[in-house]
């Protein structure tokens, strides 16, 4: 079965409530649709979310690097060959989202070849994930306001709490009042993108560990490479990598260099095939993963509860699964659903969707 085309369709959806965070915000999702068709009639689809401030893609970068080189390079490949397309995706540097979506587009197509649902192709673990919700920067009231609503409506009782604002009593101020509102059954964590220094991150942590946070995510720069470390090594709780290791080798470079202890694994940058790599390794190397957000919507989100149900070490803490809520329309024929703080697999095979005409008529920017 071969690559005949990979078609790339710019969309944009505004968010109803813009996600703000240490190193930026986001209004509007402008991503990116991957189609890669085939000689025997099927096609696959993954959705592309680029993150300028994170790396450096945009949406016009992510269409123009596969339309001029991925899409030439590998028509005529054959589909079901994972490495030999990787090693064809290999030749170029960066571009994270646009190659993770062509291979999740290529896992699509070898589930619906085989008749199985990719997370059953993956490890096929369990039918659903435990949904983490991800509350960005406001005031303490509306930010307590939200995590109730997600509790009251779709059950969810995890929240990272996004964090790295000066001074940092803004923070702790929102993670006191969400302890207290929400109740010791409430699991928060918390997730700087970068915002504090060290030292500033050290001084929060102290105060937190009060308030049993239960993991802490890129809190300073991993590129303060002694600050870092000193920090992770007093921290009380896993230390999670986002945004300083996006790549197999850099969560081995981070874990072993004392820069981490917890991985956050995105199947937007990392696709099945090398999201797979980084929780070996993780296994291996005895750190804790999370399913992390780069703020998806439905597409994207199936695909990292496909990805995070299909194994035992992924699925044990909960999925970052409920930004798309936030999202003022969607593309997917069947909207997916949270419910009793859970989000099922959707049944079926392949990944499980199928893309609305009509939706993406709405919303696509190139006609
Ligand atoms: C996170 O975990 O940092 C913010 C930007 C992005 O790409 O992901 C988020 C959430
Ligand atoms: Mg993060």
């Amino acid at each position: 079965m071969k690559i005949t085309a990979i078609e790339t369709v710019p969309y944009a959806i505004p968010y109803t409530k813009p996600l703000r965070f240490a190193s930026g915000e986001v209004h509007t999702a402008e991503h990116v649709l991957v189609r890669v068709h085939t000689d025997e009639g099927l096609t696959g689809v993954a959705d592309a979310p680029p993150r300028p401030f994170t790396y450096g893609e945009t949406q016009a970068s992510v269409t123009g690097v596969i339309e001029k080189i991925f899409a030439p390079q590998l028509t005529g490949t054959n589909a079901l060959a994972r490495e030999q397309v990787h090693a064809l995706l290999h030749r170029t540097v960066g571009n994270p989202a646009a190659k993770s979506a062509i291979d999740m587009a290529l896992w699509d197509i070898a589930g619906q070849a085989l008749g199985l649902n990719v997370s059953t192709l993956l490890g096929g673990w369990s039918d659903r994930m435990r949904v983490a919700h991800m509350l960005g920067f406001d005031a303490p009231e509306r930010m307590t306001a939200e995590a109730e609503r997600m509790r009251d409506t779709y059950g969810i009782t995890v929240f990272k709490v996004k964090v790295g604002r000066r001074p940092a009593r803004l923070d702790l101020d929102v993670c006191r009042a969400l302890r207290e509102v929400l109740g010791a059954e409430a699991e928060l964590y918390v997730d700087g993108n970068r915002g504090w220094t060290a030292s500033e991150s050290a001084a929060a942590l102290r105060e937190l560990d009060g308030l049993g946070i239960t993991l802490a995510e890129e809190l300073c720069p991993a590129d303060d490479v002694l600050g870092r470390r000193r920090l992770v090594r007093q921290s009380p709780v896993p230390f999670v990598a986002d945004e300083s290791a996006t790549t197999p080798a850099e969560v081995t470079r981070s874990l072993l260099d004392g820069a981490a202890t917890a991985i956050s694994i995105k199947t937007a940058r990392t696709g099945f095939t090398h999201s797979q790599r980084v929780l070996f390794q993780c296994e291996g190397l005895g750190a804790e993963v999370v399913m992390g957000n780069q703020i998806d919507g439905q597409l994207g989100t199936v695909c990292t509860v496909v990805f995070g149900a299909a194994h035992a070490s992924s699925s044990r803490r909960a999925g970052e699964l409920s930004n798309f809520l936030d999202m003022s329309g969607d593309l997917l024929t069947e909207p997916i659903s949270i419910t009793d703080g859970t989000l099922a697999v959707p049944d079926g095979p392949g990944l499980g969707v199928a893309i609305d005409p009509e939706k993406l008529g709405r919303y696509r920017q190139d006609r």
